[in-house]
């Protein structure tokens, strides 16, 4: 087990949920909040794609409860991740059926775990002798792919194992998933396997984001999940997937006799098996293929997190059969996450669009889980002090549940003799404004008219998710507010080509053409304009609901927070935010200038559409589809939807527990859909719509 790898002291997370493997001494304090953070890490796994811990401190934390359970059998709950496997499916696919479920695999971390195991599958097996197979362990997204006749047919994904989501249309875009299979097909075969995305395609995908103005990618696991798990396959075929199957079953597969032949076989049929399996009949041979492993991974040109033993008689598989959650011949054994070391060359503090300050750890380039790494965070304040990172350290890097790398420790024993302690500033490094404390963690440089703050918030603005105008970038963004130019955005639209031809390499020519992309930029529509104005918590899918809700930036800053929590996906802080922001004054000026200047500060009318006009009321919780979602679909067909329901009202579509907004309803004789009929109603709006478009 690697020490280094152990998150000593809690890292701080955006929800304030800890995650710690010191936590509370008594035991059944202890085990609710291991229950807690554990549930908390697997909705993020799941269900956002936005994990904050590495796999490797999730299966920590998990083995923890599963270890104080065990010494406490009364703390079990029903309720406890330990007795459950995986999550359930998102909201927006249906979900489907897997003809066996997908189990998930028990963890090893050290030799010791890996002779555990052998020694229970031996005694289950009464003393026969024990023959495994060695695979690698995929760090993916975990499908089934089910073929009927040699067809593919359904796909789906694991979700909570018994119930996946269908991604049908998503996988059959992916190269390497046959469509037919080769040879003699059997009537029904289905194959578990893996999709991944390599490293290089991974950052040319981030890249894209970023540049796009789009959240990146944590990594390539979650690229994978994302891509596949795309409504428009259209995105996923776009994206460069990969498919590795280890597993299948379909009539007579039982008679191979062997895991090894079954993959023989599914090699046969066409189905992509990486070729790498290795039968072990020892722990030390299993041990040798472990440590060979963990130096060649970072050769690969995809991400593994650990290798897979099987059992690989059948029958004997058969014999040991199954616990709840994972089939007792199989382990997988995880590596700790790939680290590296190096060395650090400078401490800078980053100001961000909204002022939070952020130590950064500028590094000696090195080569780490795919990627060049050359700087690293250092998080807060706390951090840095607990770490004691100081220029010129020797330190240990990793890749956690996060693009940007962060220290592990640093290599005290390689520190030079005059590595100072860092000094954490008490004013803003770019202003010099006196920083404001908002936890024991977080630093704000509270000046709004902050440089970097300014830069930032006009980067945001230019950036091509937002108003994308190409010609501004850093460079020239910077001159602009050095020379007194640009204080606020609303400035860029009062700059003609004169002043700009007077920064440094800026012909005439290219002053022109940024004046005009400038101005270009006015008729970026309403949504865009919003998620421009960079508002706390306002991203873009935000953004868009809330200009198709309110039609105009005036009606929009006139709402208070009970019309904007009515709108379906604005919570609370969203809504407190907003009306926070908006009474602000220099905000208010700013939307008041580029109302002037002529921005669209009102959506643009977008004709007739089949639902305008018709007022929709969700309630209660839909099965297929999250009511962000439904409500998204409806305001793009030109319907209304809104929060209480009334006599304006024209439909009121009921999920589970639907709570009082179904009584008024019948009591005001309004038409009721169930989550059926409003599928139907969708479906066919959006394909009368589509057919509108292509006319
Ligand atoms: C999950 C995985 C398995 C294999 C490779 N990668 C995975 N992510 C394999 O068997 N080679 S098996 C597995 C599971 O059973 N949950």
């Amino acid at each position: 087990m690697n020490p280094t790898a152990l998150p000593t002291t809690p890292v701080r997370e955006r929800q304030g949920v800890f995650m710690s493997l010191e936590g509370s001494a008594l035991p059944a304090a202890r085990a609710a909040e291991l229950r807690q953070q554990l549930d908390e890490h697997n909705r993020r796994y799941y269900q956002l794609d936005q994990p904050t811990i590495s796999d490797y401190d999730y299966d920590r934390l998990y083995q923890a409860l599963v270890a104080l359970e065990a010494a406490h059998p009364e703390l079990v709950t029903p309720d406890s991740p330990t007795l459950r496997v995986g999550a359930p499916p998102a909201a927006a696919f249906l979900p489907a059926v897997h003809r066996e479920p997908l189990y998930s695999l028990d963890n090893a971390f050290s030799r010791e775990d890996l002779a555990a195991f052998d020694e229970r599958v031996r005694r289950w097996l009464g003393g026969k002798p024990a023959v495994y197979t060695l695979e690698l362990k995929f760090d993916g997204l975990a499908i089934a792919l089910s073929y009927g006749n040699g067809l593919l047919g359904r796909r789906a994904t694991r979700g909570d194992g018994a119930r996946g989501e269908d991604i049908t249309a998503n996988l059959r875009t992916i190269p390497t998933v046959p469509l037919r299979l080769h040879g003699e097909a059997p009537q029904w075969l289905e194959a578990r396997g893996e999709v991944i995305m390599p490293y290089k395609s991974f950052e040319t995908l981030n890249g894209e984001r970023i540049a796009n103005g789009e959240e990146p990618f944590a990594n390539p696991r979650n690229a994978a999940a994302g891509s596949s798990r795309q409504l428009d396959s259209r995105i996923t075929a776009s994206r460069d997937l990969q498919i590795f199957t280890y597993g299948g079953n379909w009539p007579g597969s039982d008679r191979l006799g062997t895991h090894s032949a079954v993959l023989a076989a599914m090699r046969e049929f066409g189905l992509h098996v990486h070729p790498f399996h290795e039968r072990c009949e020892t722990v030390e041979a299993i041990w040798a293929l472990v440590r060979h492993w963990e130096t060649a991974r970072p050769e690969l040109p995809y991400a593994i997190d650990g290798l897979v033993i099987k059992l690989d008689s059948l029958a004997d598989q058969q014999e040991l059969g199954y616990t709840a959650k994972s089939p007792r011949w199989a382990i997988a054994y995880k590596f700790p996450p790939e680290q590296a070391k190096t060395t650090v060359t400078d401490i800078l503090i980053q100001v961000g669009r909204l002022g939070s300050l952020t130590p950064v750890a500028i590094l000696a380039p090195t080569l780490l889980a795919g990627s060049v790494i050359s700087r690293a965070t250092l998080h807060n304040a706390a951090e840095i002090a607990r770490k004691d990172v100081r220029v010129g350290d020797t330190v240990l890097i990793q890749k956690a549940g996060d693009v940007i790398p962060e220290v592990v420790r640093v290599v005290t024993e390689a520190r030079p003799d005059n590595a100072l302690p860092f000094q954490y500033p008490t004013a803003c490094p770019v202003c010099g404004t006196e920083v404001v404390r908002e936890d024991e963690a977080a630093t704000r440089c509270p000046n709004p008219g902050c440089p970097a703050q300014v830069l930032e918030r006009l980067l945001h603005f230019a950036s091509r998710g937002a108003m994308d105008i190409d010609a501004l970038g850093p460079a020239v963004s910077h001159q602009l507010i050095a020379r007194g130019l640009v204080q606020s955005p609303a400035d860029l639209y009062e700059l003609t080509a004169d002043q700009v031809a007077g920064l440094d390499r800026m012909g005439n020519k290219s002053a022109e053409n940024l004046i005009q992309a400038i101005q270009r930029s006015k008729a970026q529509p309403l949504a865009r304009l919003l998620f421009a104005l960079g508002i706390r918590h306002v991203g873009k899918e935000t953004a868009d609901v809330l200009a198709h809700q309110f039609g105009s930036l005036a009606a929009l800053t006139a709402a208070d927070e009970a019309a904007l929590t009515a709108v379906p996906g604005v919570g609370p802080r969203i809504s407190a935010s907003l009306t926070a922001t908006c009474r602000r004054p220099d905000m208010m000026e700013m939307i008041d200038r580029l109302t002037k200047l002529g921005l669209q500060v009102a959506a643009e009318d977008r004709g007739e559409q089949p639902l305008s006009g018709k007022r929709f009321v969700l309630t209660g919780t839909l099965e297929s589809l999250s009511r962000p979602e439904a409500g998204r679909r409806l305001e793009a067909l030109g319907a209304t939807v809104s929060g209480s329901v009334s006599k304006t009202t024209d439909f009121v579509v009921v999920g589970a527990d639907p709570g009082s907004k179904l009584a008024k309803a019948e009591k005001l004789g309004l038409t009721i859909l169930d989550e059926n009929q409003f599928r139907d109603c969708l479906v066919a709006h959006e394909a009368v719509r589509a057919g509108g478009d292509h006319a």
